[in-house]
């Protein structure tokens, strides 16, 4: 340890700082490697097309427009990069509640205002997979692409987690408990159950990079069953998050009620602050998907207004394989045009 010490000694402040930044520059070239891109339009971040932001300071257009999805290869992950049409906002230091909560204890990832759903068909068999989605997103996955992975990207990652495994639990009592009782143990077992069974399916990243418009999500190939392939399908959702799962119920006094909304913020007809606006009337299925990826020949308009609130048929979002996307040197319109480009 002598002769590191004597080492450090010797090498002036001007040399340390050149060698750092040398590091720092060297860095992203080493074992980074890009699989495939994905491009999306610029400014359609409105859902289907009416849907505007929350009456509030801190989320305004473009806040949830996705621009680019890449995989990259970094060793044992994958890392998925998003690229939106502004700087993300960083959780802030205010308080949130009665009690001095601030934002940036809540939301400890770097970001606050958005969640990021990305469901994997790794099979590429049609009707193979699931295609259900994270609760409160109103919507599925279309069955050409049913999907075998999912990661679920959102400023509270545990929390969700939480969130999702009590309303599965909550979603199975209510069913069992139609039909039978249910004993102690039996609930406890189910509870274990339902927190293992989602280890495989759903992975949460807790080790995320925020630089100005990007965002970095490492995704370990072990969960994905090898790292990212350009043949597997790809549906990519982003939506409004919100920090808290539990909320006031108007009109009925001060005690909330847990949300199973998966953390989204929700769509209302009017404008509010904790809501987008301009979602239709009566109509419980409009999902509450902000900005979604498109493959060719179809439309994000298309694609999110084909529910039936009715007939109770969500909207079914369809794949994209970026190995099917035309080479991308050809494409001339970057990405402008309705669907996704690679490069
Ligand atoms: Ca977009
Ligand atoms: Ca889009």
């Amino acid at each position: 340890m002598a002769g590191v010490g004597a080492y450090n000694r010797r090498v002036r402040p001007v040399a340390l700082g050149l060698l750092l930044i040398l590091l720092v520059g060297a860095a992203p070239a080493a074992g980074r490697e890009r699989i495939f891109r994905l491009t999306d339009p610029f400014g359609d971040d409105r859902g289907a097309g009416s849907l505007r932001y929350p009456r509030r300071s801190d989320m305004n257009p473009g806040d949830l427009d996705l621009l680019e999805f890449t995989a990259e290869r970094r060793g044992d992950f994958t890392v998925f990069q998003f690229v939106f049409a502004r700087n993300i906002r960083k959780p802030g230091r205010e308080a949130i509640d009665g009690i001095g909560t601030m934002q940036s204890d809540l939301a400890r990832r770097g970001f606050y205002t958005f969640n990021i759903d990305l469901y994997i068909d790794t099979d590429g068999e049609p009707n193979s997979g699931e295609l259900a989605m994270l609760p409160g997103r109103k919507a599925v996955v279309s069955a050409k692409h049913a999907w075998e992975k999912t990661v679920a990207i959102a400023p509270r990652p545990h929390t969700l987690r939480a969130s999702i495994e009590r309303a599965k639990f909550r979603e199975w009592r209510e069913e069992e408990s139609e039909r039978r009782s249910l004993s102690r143990p039996e609930i406890k077992q189910r509870r274990r159950q339902i927190s293992e069974e989602l280890i495989p399916l759903v992975y949460f990243p807790t080790r995320i990079n925020v630089i100005g418009r990007r965002l970095d999500a490492w995704v370990p190939n072990a969960f994905l069953g090898g790292e990212a392939q350009p043949t597997w399908g790809y549906v990519v959702v982003i939506t409004g998050a919100r920090l808290e799962q539990r909320f006031r119920v108007p009109f009925f006094g001060p005690w909330s009620q847990e949300s199973l909304d998966g953390m989204v913020l929700p769509v209302f007809p009017g404008s509010d602050e904790q809501a987008f606006g301009g979602g239709l009337e009566d109509e419980p299925l409009q999902p509450p998907l902000i900005d979604i990826l498109v493959p060719e020949g179809t439309t994000q308009r298309e694609v999110l207004s084909g529910f039936d609130s009715r007939r109770s048929r969500p909207a079914q979002l369809p794949g994209i394989v970026p190995a099917d996307i035309a080479a991308p040197a050809e494409r001339a319109d970057g990405g402008e045009g309705e669907s996704p480009g690679s490069r």
